[in-house]
């Protein structure tokens, strides 16, 4: 992967906060890959991996998934990949995500972005999206913003101490929320 000379940026922010939605955007716009840690979790389910139960239960409740099931399917999926630029969607999630996959693949991440949302909005977003998710249902979704502030806010708060985090208001429209990500990707390819 170090060969490859990958560039990696991580979209972080909580469930329904619109990490998928506006990854495809970015894609589309600037030519990245984009890899949902949450997507390749529930394929690995599909697949009949011997990990898929594990990884069902732990989706159901909330849970983090351990990070090498985790950091293993975003590293095949990078190397099968020819492109050499990755959004990294929903992942790392703890503090232990994040130094697991640096100490594994040496990679940093360019930037941050952190899609900042209000909860009542998250869990109507969420409420609303009927794509039939295990985790879904109000009580998983309670758990998952549990999980969110507990764990994963640490981790944007570590990038942002280094800098590293753009913070965007995505409680607006998808349009609006989508310029702000513009601008950013834009002063970063010159
Ligand atoms: N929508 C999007 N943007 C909108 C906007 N601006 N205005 C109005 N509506 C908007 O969006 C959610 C819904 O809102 C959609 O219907 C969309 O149309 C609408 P989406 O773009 O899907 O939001 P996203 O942030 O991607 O929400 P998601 O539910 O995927 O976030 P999670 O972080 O909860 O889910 P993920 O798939 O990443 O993880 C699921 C579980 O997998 C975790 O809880 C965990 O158990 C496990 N997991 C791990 O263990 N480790 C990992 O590294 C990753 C996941
Ligand atoms: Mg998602």
């Amino acid at each position: 992967l170090l060969e490859k000379n990958v560039k990696v940026v991580f979209v972080l922010g909580g469930p329904g906060s619109g990490k998928g939605t506006q990854c495809a955007n970015i894609v589309e716009r600037f030519g990245f890959t984009h890899l949902s840690a949450g997507d390749l979790l529930r394929a690995e389910i599909k697949s009949g991996s011997e990990n898929g139960t594990m990884i069902q239960n732990m989706i159901k409740e909330g849970k983090i998934v351990p990070s090498e099931v985790t950091i293993k399917l975003l590293e095949r999926a990078m190397l099968e990949s020819e492109n050499d630029k990755f959004l990294i969607d929903g992942f790392p999630r703890n503090e232990e995500n994040r130094a697991a996959f640096e100490n594994v693949t040496g990679i940093a991440p360019e930037f941050v972005l952190f899609f900042d949302c209000a909860e009542e909005e998250m869990e109507r977003r969420l409420l609303n999206r009927n794509e039939g998710r295990v985790d879904d249902n109000i009580e998983t979704i309670r758990k998952r913003f549990k999980v969110f502030v507990e764990s994963s806010l640490p981790v944007i708060e570590h990038y942002s101490s280094k800098g590293k985090v753009h913070k965007i208001d995505a409680g607006k429209p998808v349009s609006e929320v989508f310029e702000n990500v513009k601008s950013i990707f834009s002063s970063f390819d010159k």
